[in-house]
């Protein structure tokens, strides 16, 4: 009989992602010798706010979750907040007594009695990557007959310890070769899912003001031992042989460990994107393509010297350059081996002005002409994606910290998902207003070049029909 349940809540989202935060815990619980259930509610869903109440009855109805112990759900981001909320509420009522926790990112940008005040049903709180402690966790309370409130770690809390004051915790992170492999089969439907997301490397060294990454992995990069990287691709060809893979890393690539790993990853043939940055190495795209790399995506953000330097992803003129014109190369040598540039640009950044967006512009006019040069020169064709969000500040991070200064010289900010730690703009600068955003991500947006094959690949990765 399962004790322990764990939870994806739903996401308002076309898309869903193999949960593999929830699928790492339950490997190391197994490989410890705990049983656990993986119940992703974002399956089979069509949208979330006209069935999730059904569905989550449904979900608790036919699990046997009367009779958990523990019940662990993972939220990733604000995004996943409210329905988590609703999620919890429901199990609460179902079964007065079992230990509720939560745990991934959403956890780590908030401080834990700002959590405990959103979720009223919530226990406890663990903070940053959690395979060992949750399995110590589950350990006291199922073989131990202890109580949550009894375990102490730096990184989890209970609502009885919050209660003493405010405290800020520091995220723990792991040492991936302590950690079990991933075990997929341990989660039943893995053809459901559009995206399957696959991990290797965990953390970042930099700091960039707007990010929360260094604030959770403590810029601790690292990736996985190269056996359980083998032992993880054999798993996985055998489970998805056709399914197209996302594998997040702003560094990817950077250290030589990347050459063994596309060299084992071009022994099956799967297909993947990758997040990553202006810094991909030219020398080994011909070897990332032999592997599989389809896609690379590439957090530019923005071209404008002033921004750039905001974002803390150059320090001075001369970075600047390079950051500039890695990613033109990058982008030419990427079409050269027949790999579709993705550039992502975050819009509304605070002071963003418009001699800003004029200079990201023309940056995104010349890729796009250089970019062209070479389709035209190779003859390939893998289009170059264009991909542009509205800015949001999140709490943890050092722009959220600078968040009054900046609102002082006219940064506007909605304040609407405040609760969960999120900030969209409005309006970056005293002179740009939201139609002025929109209209520039459209002017953006209309630099892509459009072709068969990036569409082709987007479908196969499941983010367009
Ligand atoms: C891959 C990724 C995605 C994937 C999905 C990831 C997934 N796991 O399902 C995709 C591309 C779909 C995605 C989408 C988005 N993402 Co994202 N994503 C990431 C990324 C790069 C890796 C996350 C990851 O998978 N890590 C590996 C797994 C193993 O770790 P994990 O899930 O965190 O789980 C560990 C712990 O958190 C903990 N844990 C997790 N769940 C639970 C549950 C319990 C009970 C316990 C005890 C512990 C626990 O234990 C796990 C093992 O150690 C992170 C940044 C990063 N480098 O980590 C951003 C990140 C999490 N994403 C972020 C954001 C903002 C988004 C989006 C909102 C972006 C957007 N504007 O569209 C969407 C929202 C999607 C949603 N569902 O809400 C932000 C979150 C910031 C914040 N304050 O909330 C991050 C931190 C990026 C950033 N630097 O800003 N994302
Ligand atoms: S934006 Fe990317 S490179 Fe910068 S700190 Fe975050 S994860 Fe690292």
């Amino acid at each position: 009989m399962t004790d322990i349940f764990l939870f994806q809540p739903s996401v308002a989202r076309q898309f869903i992602f193999t949960p593999i935060g929830l699928i790492s815990l339950a490997s190391s619980l197994k490989k410890s010798g705990f049983d656990s259930k993986i119940i992703d509610l974002r399956v089979n869903q069509h949208h979330p706010d006209w069935e999730y109440d059904k569905i989550m009855t449904e979900a608790i109805m036919n699990v046997g979750l009367e009779n958990a112990r523990i019940v662990g759900i993972s939220i990733l981001s604000h995004e996943e907040a409210a329905y988590a909320d609703k999620l919890g509420t429901r199990i609460r009522k179902s079964n007065p007594d079992v230990c509720m926790v939560i745990g991934g990112y959403f956890a780590s940008c908030l401080r834990p009695d700002e959590i405990f005040d959103i979720f009223a049903w919530l226990d406890g709180i663990f903070i940053g990557e959690a395979e060992k402690d949750f399995v110590d966790f589950s350990k006291m309370i199922l073989s131990e007959g202890g109580n949550h409130r009894d375990f102490h770690r730096s990184n989890y809390i209970s609502r009885i310890e919050n209660q003493g004051g405010v405290r800020k915790i520091v995220p723990s992170t792991t040492n991936l070769n302590d950690i079990a492999s991933m075990d997929y089969s341990l989660l039943g439907n893995i053809q459901e899912y559009s995206i399957f997301l696959y991990e290797l490397s965990r953390g970042c060294p930099h700091n960039c003001s707007h990010c929360i990454e260094s604030r959770v992995s403590l810029r601790d990069y690292r990736i996985k031992p190269i056996m359980t990287i083998e032992q993880e691709l054999k798993s996985i060809s055998s489970i998805i042989p056709k399914k197209f893979i996302l594998i997040s890393d702003c560094i990817i690539g950077v250290s030589r460990l990347w050459e063994d790993i596309f060299q084992s990853m071009s022994n099956y043939s799967f297909e993947f994107l990758a997040e990553g940055r202006v810094d991909f190495p030219l020398r080994i795209i011909p070897l990332a393509y032999r592997a599989g790399l389809r896609i690379f995506w590439i957090g530019l953000e923005s071209a404008s010297y002033n921004t750039l330097i905001r974002l803390r992803k150059v320090n001075d003129p001369l970075s600047y350059e390079r950051y500039l014109s890695n990613c033109t190369n990058l982008v030419k040598e990427l079409i050269r081996n027949d790999i579709t540039p993705g550039i992502s640009l975050m819009i509304g950044i605070p002071e963003d002005n418009e001699q800003d967006f004029a200079v990201t512009l023309k940056f995104i006019c010349d890729l796009r002409r250089e970019a062209l040069n070479v389709m035209e020169i190779t003859g390939n064709n893998p289009g170059l994606y264009i991909a542009t969000s509205r800015f949001k500040v999140f709490k943890q991070t050092e722009i959220y910290e600078n968040l009054k200064d900046y609102q002082s010289r006219g940064f506007v900010v909605d304040t609407s998902e405040e609760k969960y730690g999120v900030y969209r703009v409005i309006k970056p600068s005293p002179s740009i207003d939201l139609d002025d955003l929109y209209a520039y991500m459209e002017k953006i947006k209309n630099l892509e070049i459009q072709s068969e094959v990036m569409n082709d690949r987007l479908r196969n990765l499941g983010v367009s029909k």
